[in-house]
């Protein structure tokens, strides 16, 4: 590199060779004058140069810093987010948990309630079997005799049909009602002339059983009803045992052997 000074002196040189003292005195004058102010700018550039080194070395430094602190703050946002999703699903499992026990317990009470049901049920229908039983032991103590869902009983006296009624009535029962053959032929059994629950005391010709239901289904022997010799014969008795037709109307106030029916 040419220094100032050498370049002062070709400059000299090259203008003129004739005044050259003269001239080398100037030019040393001015290389001196100028020397002075000729060092600062080298220092102030060396200085920039320094200072901007620096401040790259601190920018470097700063974005390192600031690099390694977003990766770090990225690395536990993720650990955060990954740990949220974990509490989210196990408080999912933790609510469908709770749901299932919430159904099973529902169920459970239901389960119970109908238990509860069937229990108050089957202590009912115990109480009606021992009333029954109590039932069929009273009346077969007492001389009834059962058959096909109820019980009777033949009395040992003669009374006219509204005191054989009462007498039934008093037993918890009633004077007897036909409806079937099987039952029909039960009632021939005896032999003596018993009255039963059939009467048009009402109505003439309209035949009624005790408990208001209509005839439907009669035995009546040949002949009947018949309101024999004009007599006014309204209530009903077994009369022709050795037919299955055996029925015959007859005065209510005569005396006679009846059948009490209690329905079972
Ligand atoms: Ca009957
Ligand atoms: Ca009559
Ligand atoms: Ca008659």
């Amino acid at each position: 590199m040419v220094s100032l000074e050498e370049e002062l002196e070709l400059s000299m040189t090259y203008e003129n060779f004739e005044d050259v003292p003269a001239r080398k005195a100037a030019s040393r004058r001015s290389v001196e004058d100028f020397n002075v102010p000729a060092a600062a700018p080298g220092m102030k550039m060396y200085r920039l140069v320094v200072v901007s080194f620096g401040l790259l070395c601190i920018l470097q430094a700063a974005l390192n810093i600031s690099l390694r602190l977003t990766l770090y703050l990225e690395a536990g946002c993720n650990n955060l987010t990954e740990e949220r999703d974990d509490l989210k699903r196990t408080l999912e499992n933790y609510v469908s948990q709770q749901n299932s026990l919430t159904e099973e317990r529902d169920e459970m009470k239901r389960i119970n309630l109908d238990l509860e049901a069937g229990r108050n049920l089957l202590t009912e229908e115990n109480h009606g079997l021992k009333r029954t039983l109590e039932e069929y032991a009273h009346y077969l103590q007492q001389g009834w005799v059962y058959f096909s869902g109820s019980f009777y009983r033949i009395s040992s006296t003669m009374k006219p049909w509204q005191d054989s009624r009462r007498d039934c009535q008093q037993r918890g029962a009633d004077l007897m009602i036909i409806n079937s053959q099987e039952e029909q032929d039960f009632s021939r059994q005896s032999k003596n002339i018993t009255w039963i629950g059939l009467m048009d005391r009402n109505t003439e010709g309209e035949w009624t059983w005790v408990d208001g239901t209509q005839l439907t289904t009669s035995f009546w022997h040949s002949g009947e009803p018949n309101n024999y010799l004009n007599k006014n014969e309204d209530c009903v008795n077994i009369n022709h045992h050795d037919h299955q037709n055996s029925w015959n109307d007859a005065p209510c106030e005569n005396e006679h052997f009846w059948i009490c029916e209690k329905k079972m």
